[in-house]
């Protein structure tokens, strides 16, 4: 399997996090796509290659022109009030207030943030663009015929929605890819999230639409980050009524629950007679992970990789998240080695 990967990831470099009242240092770090990186070629999975440019055309058909056009400006407006820290926003557009775009970038922060401790950067508009370049080459791979490729993509993406950013995503790379597989052959097209939190905004994006399944796994949104999205009962509207698919889990679900439901949610894909499947892949399923209640072990990565293989379908492989640095490059190519050795 090929792997798209691009340097311009490490212009995502930011600061600041804020985490446990504190501003600490992101857990969304360059290394993470280094430990990655590194694991790709320790194994052999296959060649690497850089991204080519889509231009914007492919993101705004899934992101709101507002929205990307103040990703675009937002640091540069934040450096201009003289502000000394990096942008984090600290107002929101809450229960019975106006919902108007405000003009300052203070303001504009609220209104686009879904979470508060993700900051924006220099660089980090460039580095999101060419995280969605690396899912659109990716997907270009399956348009092309190949069986499978993987999206080595920083920043991650499963948390931005139409026109919102946050839990350290901007563009949402595997909502852009699915879009693109569609636009490109495609008649249906499955998305499933395996990372530990709520993918809220591919779920955002694609919530009224018959033609992309989702399907995510992950913990109790009762109990877990983003907290405001990823019910059972949560399941689509309108015509997109009944194509998407919520398993929430329990803190310190293992293997053993966690493939269940795997296997509950493959099952839906193929009911589905999906073309294609994007895999927002995290990995902060991980015992080890700071930030996640979930128990897999490293070996657990590979089973999994082997049932998403057994649907027998072109399949692409988006970085989501995953946070115990050291260990993400080997469970994210477990997934990747496990695929392509049912
Ligand atoms: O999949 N999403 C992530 O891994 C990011 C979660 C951000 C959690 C921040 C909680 N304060
Ligand atoms: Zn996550």
């Amino acid at each position: 399997m090929i792997t798209v990967f691009s340097d311009a990831h490490r212009l995502r470099n930011a600061r600041t996090e804020l985490h446990a009242g504190l501003l600490v240092t992101p857990h969304e770090c360059p290394e993470r796509a280094s430990f990655v990186l590194d694991r790709v070629r320790a194994v052999g999975l296959g060649e690497v290659i850089a991204p080519a440019s889509y231009g914007l055309e492919p993101v705004l058909r899934v992101h709101d022109a507002g929205f990307v056009d103040f990703l675009s400006t937002a640091a540069e407006e934040w450096a201009a009030t003289g502000s000394r820290g990096e942008a984090i926003p600290d107002c929101w557009p809450a229960r019975r207030m106006t919902q108007r775009r405000p003009t300052s970038i203070a303001g504009k922060l609220g209104y686009y943030a879904m979470a508060g401790e993700t900051s924006i950067t220099p660089g980090t508009w460039q580095a999101a663009r060419a995280a969605a370049d690396v899912a659109l080459t990716a997907a270009d791979r399956l348009v092309r015929g190949d069986r499978a490729a993987f999206g080595l993509c920083r920043p991650p993406g499963h948390h931005a929605a139409r026109d919102l950013y946050g839990g350290y995503c901007f563009l949402n790379n595997a909502a852009i890819a699915a879009q693109y597989l569609r636009d490109h052959g495609c008649q249906r097209v499955a998305v499933l999230d395996v990372d530990f939190h709520h993918g809220n905004g591919t779920q955002d994006i694609f919530y009224e639409r018959a033609d992309v399944l989702f399907v995510s796994l992950h913990g109790d949104p009762a109990d877990a980050f983003p907290y405001f999205s990823g019910y059972a009962d949560e399941a689509g509207t309108g015509a997109g009524t009944g194509f998407t698919l919520n398993l929430p889990l329990p803190r310190a679900t293992a293997f053993d629950r966690w493939s269940e439901a795997l296997a509950s949610g493959l099952t839906r894909i193929r009911e589905f007679r999906a073309d294609a499947i994007v895999v927002s892949l995290g990995v902060d399923t991980f015992a080890g992970d700071p930030i996640s209640f979930f128990r897999l072990q490293s070996a657990d990565f590979a089973s999994y990789g082997r049932m998403i293989a057994a649907c027998g379908l072109p399949t692409m492989f988006v970085l989501e998240g995953g946070y115990a640095v050291a260990e993400v490059g080997v469970n994210v190519v477990n997934v990747l080695t496990g695929f392509e050795q049912p």
